[in-house]
């Protein structure tokens, strides 16, 4: 047993945290070029106009992973770099840019994971239509996709269609914490749904364009305990999951929603609107894999006080995070057994193996595990060295809970760490590391290996039996 001799260990990073380059060659305007220069919006204004100027140093960059031994290395496209307005002509440079970077890895061995949305939607279409309101924005998506498969399906096998559509429709709709700043459940969920069909409908493009490929998306997965045997909080778990998290998948990998979560959306809020066509499409949309992005794990409890959204914990003061929830269905509380970050994100290395194993139960798939780091602010001794041995300590545990989920039947493709380099943290600035190269941002973002490069390169070169 054991992780399989092509076992994929990856590392991640997403287009608008690591590019920089955000008007360069053609490239147009994003929803979060937009969005992170209003003020207020970010961690003390920080945006990724720069961020770590991958655009201009992937050759660096890429030379570096082949170093490391990285076997595969998940970015995502810039749909604003192929098509700046969203649709409509295409930017010939930003093919070139991705072909580059593409066969760049290709001469290190390194296998590309496209992901194909990872938040930064053309402006354009959110001001034309409102961009994920409208499902307008299934054609578009399923075009721009297209032209990826085109372009890049000779080369690249393995593709996420949408990552993290519960962080990015939860954030940008229910809580206004990102773009485009609403705070309105039904709204949410007829986005939520539109994204679904997006997803099935560029999975249906896949299997024409691309048929020896894999393709998925990625959610974040946060597998959740009862905070006691009460019925009350045994209820709320179930509550979390049918609306939190099943609520996600199941659209995804099964084709249809969680039925009284369901029934409860559409009496409470009269959405989502489902059409008969939609169900039919995303039923026959199979996907080969399911793309977990897990950090930590939730305790539950019973919220009849009513608890909603109280902030989130986006300076790395350790303790600030306040309980929130969602008033009459769960709240999320502190899991007194469990180390937290300085951001109060629970370290629990075991969530991942029990949470594999609630997805294997429900839906049978393999699993590609699309990020997985610790965020910290890393420490810098006297000669400059960076080591990070609190985040070498948190992948060792997780690389271990993926061999035991391995032991227990679980058909694990592969495991990116997020991320490959520090970059972008979207609401926690540059303060936020997770990378296992360092940029050094007063310094002409010269990059430099800390401890964690080499101790992954070690991991890479055992095909993870030696995690010393
Ligand atoms: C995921 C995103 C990533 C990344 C990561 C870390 O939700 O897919 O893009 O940012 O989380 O989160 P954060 O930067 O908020 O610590």
């Amino acid at each position: 047993m054991g992780f399989q001799k092509d076992f994929l260990w990856g590392s991640a990073t997403a287009a608008y945290q690591v590019e920089g380059g955000w008007n360069q060659d053609g490239k147009g305007v994003s929803i979060w070029d937009t969005y992170s220069k209003i003020p207020g919006t970010t961690y003390n204004g920080t945006n990724g106009d720069i961020a770590a100027d991958h655009y201009n140093r992937y050759k660096e960059d890429v030379k570096t992973m082949g170093e490391m031994g990285l076997k595969a290395y998940r970015f995502s496209i810039a749909w604003t770099r192929i098509l700046p307005n969203g649709r409509g002509d295409i930017n010939y440079k930003g093919i070139e840019f991705y072909n580059n970077l593409i066969n760049e890895l290709l001469k290190y061995n390194i296998e590309p994971i496209i992901t194909l949305y990872h938040w930064d939607l053309p402006q354009n279409l959110q001001d034309k239509y409102g961009g994920w309101e409208s499902r307008e924005i299934i054609k578009d998506f399923k075009k721009y996709a297209e032209i990826c498969f085109e372009n890049f399906g000779d080369r690249v096998k393995y593709w996420i269609v949408i990552n993290e559509p519960n962080v990015f429709v939860g954030l940008g709709y229910d809580i206004a914490l990102h773009p485009p700043g609403v705070k309105d459940k039904k709204r949410s969920l007829e986005v939520g749904h539109i994204t679904a069909v997006a997803n099935a409908e560029v999975i249906h493009s896949f299997r024409k364009m691309v048929p020896d490929g894999k393709i998925g998306s990625s959610i974040a997965y946060g597998p959740a305990y009862s905070a006691s045997d009460s019925e009350e909080d045994k209820l709320a778990l179930k509550n979390y999951y049918d609306h939190a998290v099943w609520w996600w998948f199941d659209p995804y990998f099964k084709g249809e929603y969680p039925q009284e979560a369901l029934k409860y959306n559409i009496e409470k809020y009269g959405a989502p609107t489902i059409l008969d066509e939609d169900i039919e499409l995303m039923k026959s949309a199979k996907s080969d894999f399911i793309g977990i992005n897990y950090y930590c794990t939730q305790m539950i409890a019973d919220n009849k006080e009513g608890i909603g959204y109280n902030g989130m914990n986006n300076d790395g003061k350790k303790g600030s995070q306040k309980e929130n929830g969602v008033p009459g269905l769960f709240k999320q509380i502190r899991n007194t057994k469990l180390e937290y970050t300085d951001w109060d994100w629970a370290i629990d290395p075991d969530g991942l193996r029990y949470g594999m194993v609630q997805l294997k139960k429900r839906y049978n798939l393999p699993i590609l595990i699309s990020e997985n780091g610790l965020g910290a602010v890393d420490p810098i001794d006297e000669n400059g060295e960076i080591k990070d041995i609190a985040r070498i300590d948190y992948l060792r545990e997780h690389i271990k809970a993926c061999k035991k989920a391995i032991d227990e039947g679980i058909e694990l493709w592969g495991y990116c760490t997020w991320s490959y380099i520090d970059l972008l943290s979207w609401l926690n600035g540059y303060k936020k590391q997770y990378g296992f190269v360092y940029v050094d941002r007063n310094n002409n973002l010269t990059r430099r290996k800390k401890a964690s490069y080499f101790w992954y390169k070690k991991v890479i070169e055992s095909n993870g039996e030696d995690l010393d």
